[in-house]
């Protein structure tokens, strides 16, 4: 073990995904001690019947089982025990959870997690306490009708966007909630006392009783509205299945549904760094932790991964993975159906911004492989693309769609569109050159990022072309002289949104190793400050470990210290290095007025 003697703090951050639990060590510092984890399917395949972590059944049902994570904590315990970890040095823990997921704790839930007996394993010891053994999974499909319901009941899917964050989802666990009470098994949604989120679970656990859902995470479940901070009961009625008109249910039956359903989420956990309490006595027996050790919040997984760097208003954290997710700190609560805002986990006041986007990486491989074959290149090299890529030095007036999957944003099936913009029109091109497209893809990526980011970001407030900033003035007038009103997603562009810039810029996940890529993408998004490219290896756990140790230095101190500064009284985040970026912002304006049009053009089902 490679821990310094002493006395200091540890604190744990662990990450509760689909395929794996994580627990990150690290001291009062900030510097990551350790790792430990389990894969699910590598330890508990056989037990389970799981794969990748989930069981999936009949239309579209993804379910993870919930003792398998308790499992799976005991496994990672007894790896740290075995590794002579120091539990008795942890003074708190936090940490995340996929973002979604749900656990219905049945009559006998409080009483087992009380009286857990530290010489039984945990799953023994809450083996009654589930009135549902599985938890939905975020990979879940099987709730088209309860999404209708939702989105029906909240004036469409912006409607319910604007009161909750985001529309209606599948996965959400307002809906989830539904299916049970409604449809798949109203005995078990009766007989559930209360009701966890992923992250709300694991406190539990530790706390050895049943903690309400963390406020940011909150966002999640279609139920939570952001402007009174508390669930809305109309949502909840439609969530306990006891809506007058889906359900046909009398006013007074409505209410007690209501008041049902409120009983069993339990009272949200706003946003702070106040102990949700300390460690129960079976971990302390079991494992030697000390009795005072704190547990606070958990947190979304993708909203402990913005924790992990000191993002400030207007940056934004982009994910070049398989899939692209854009997350974005900001002040403005501005809604989109395209898009899910949060509440940020650290930062009362802020939210989170996140735009998930399903043609990324796959997209531009299809592209690279296009032309690596026309070249007899080496099929999986980006030498020629980054070659071209590198050369393009500013916008031709070309603009492609590449959508090889469906698309998220903007809602729409697999299709692509090749336009170009003459004589102040925007007209389609049946085919172009395959090295049109490199340069292409990545610019129409960047700019849908772009146009949808912007009323996020604070300049956004600018609503008057007068009140654009003087040097952007010109580029504005000739953007709306040329295009007009421009929209996206249904919602017309400001004078601000069109012309608001990020801070910063930090590119995260496989493709981000792609400075071709990143530079592009820079060039476009103007940041003000500066891009990154950076590697945070296990960012969810880590943000966890982070606001563990946040808190216990607030409470320590007994006043709230802003997180970011406190994040920075550690150097680690000043070392960062600044990428050369050429900035063609301004020369992107006509992408936006043609991107705008590409989409409105876009075929549907
Ligand atoms: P995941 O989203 O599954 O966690 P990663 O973050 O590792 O995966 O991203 C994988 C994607 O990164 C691949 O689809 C691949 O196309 C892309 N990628 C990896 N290296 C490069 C590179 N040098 N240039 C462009 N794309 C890359
Ligand atoms: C976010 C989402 C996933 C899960 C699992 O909305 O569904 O990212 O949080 O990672």
């Amino acid at each position: 073990m490679t821990f310094e003697c002493g006395s200091d703090p540890l604190f744990l951050g662990l990450d509760l995904s689909t395929q794996q639990l994580k627990i990150i060590v690290t001291n009062a510092s900030l510097k990551a001690l350790n790792t430990y984890h389990v894969e699910f399917d590598q330890q508990f395949k056989t037990k389970y019947s799981i794969h990748k972590g989930v069981i999936a059944g009949e239309d579209g049902e993804i379910i993870s089982p919930v003792h398998m994570w308790l499992d799976a904590l005991d496994h990672v315990f007894e790896q740290m025990k075995k590794d002579n970890f120091l539990f008795e040095r942890v003074a708190g823990i936090s940490g995340s959870g996929m973002q979604h997921g749900s656990v219905f704790w049945g009559s006998l839930a409080s009483s087992a997690l009380s009286l857990m007996d530290s010489s039984r394993p945990l799953s023994e010891c809450l083996r009654d306490a589930f009135a549902l053994e599985t938890s939905p999974n975020w990979q879940d499909h099987s709730t088209g009708a309860e999404m209708r319901d939702f989105e029906k009941v909240a004036g469409g899917p912006d409607g319910l966007a604007e009161k909750t964050g985001s529309r209606a989802h599948f996965r959400f666990t307002g809906l989830q909630i539904r299916k049970l009470a409604v449809r798949s098994a109203p005995e078990t949604y009766k007989a559930t006392e209360r009701i966890s989120l992923v992250s709300s679970f694991l406190p539990s656990v530790f706390l050895g009783e049943i903690t309400g859902i963390e406020e940011a995470d909150a966002c999640g479940m279609n139920l939570y509205d952001l402007s009174t901070r508390q669930f809305d009961d109309e949502l909840l009625a439609v969530a306990a299945g006891t809506h007058p008109v889906l359900d046909g249910v009398s006013e007074s039956e409505r209410d007690a549904g209501v008041k049902e359903l409120k009983r069993k989420l339990g009272q949200i956990v706003p946003v702070g760094y106040e102990a949700l309490g300390n460690i129960s006595e079976y971990f302390c027996k079991r494992y030697g932790f000390k009795q005072s050790t704190k547990i606070y919040s958990f947190t979304g997984d993708n909203l402990a991964t913005i924790i992990s760097l000191p993002l400030e208003e207007n940056d934004i954290l982009i994910s070049l993975g398989t899939s692209t997710t854009v997350l974005l700190v900001t002040e403005q609560c501005v809604t989109s159906s395209q898009y899910h805002l949060f509440k940020h986990p650290t930062i009362s006041s802020a939210y989170m911004g996140m735009i998930c986007y399903c043609n990324g990486s796959l997209a531009r491989e299809k592209v690279r492989d296009e032309l690596n074959k026309k070249h007899d290149c080496e099929q999986d090299s980006w030498e020629k693309f980054n070659d071209i890529l590198d050369k393009s030095k500013s916008f031709d007036n070309k603009l492609g769609i590449y959508f090889p999957l469906g698309e998220i944003v903007p809602s729409a099936p697999a299709q692509y569109m090749r336009s170009a913009f003459k004589n102040g029109k925007v007209e389609t091109v049946d085919s172009w050159e395959v090295e049109e497209d490199v340069t292409s893809i990545v610019e129409s990526q960047t700019i849908s990022c772009r146009m949808r980011a912007g009323p996020l970001l604070c300049s956004s407030n600018t609503s008057e072309a007068a009140d654009v900033k003087p040097e952007f003035k010109k580029i504005y007038d000739d953007l709306h002289e040329t295009f007009g009103a421009i929209y996206t997603d249904g919602k017309e562009q400001t004078a601000g949104s069109l012309t608001s810039k990020p801070r910063n810029v930090f590119y995260v996940g496989g493709a981000s190793k792609n400075l071709s890529i990143v530079n592009k993408m820079s060039s476009i998004f103007g940041a003000t400050k500066g891009n990154y490219q950076i590697e945070i290896p296990n960012a969810c756990a880590l943000g966890g470990a982070y606001k563990a140790s946040w808190s216990y230095y607030c409470e320590e101190k007994g006043l709230l210290e802003d997180y970011n500064k406190y994040l920075r009284l550690y150097s680690a985040f000043d070392n960062l290095e600044k990428l050369p970026v050429t900035d063609n912002w301004a020369d992107y304006f006509p992408a936006m007025g043609m991107l705008a049009k590409m989409e409105s053009e876009l075929k549907h089902e």
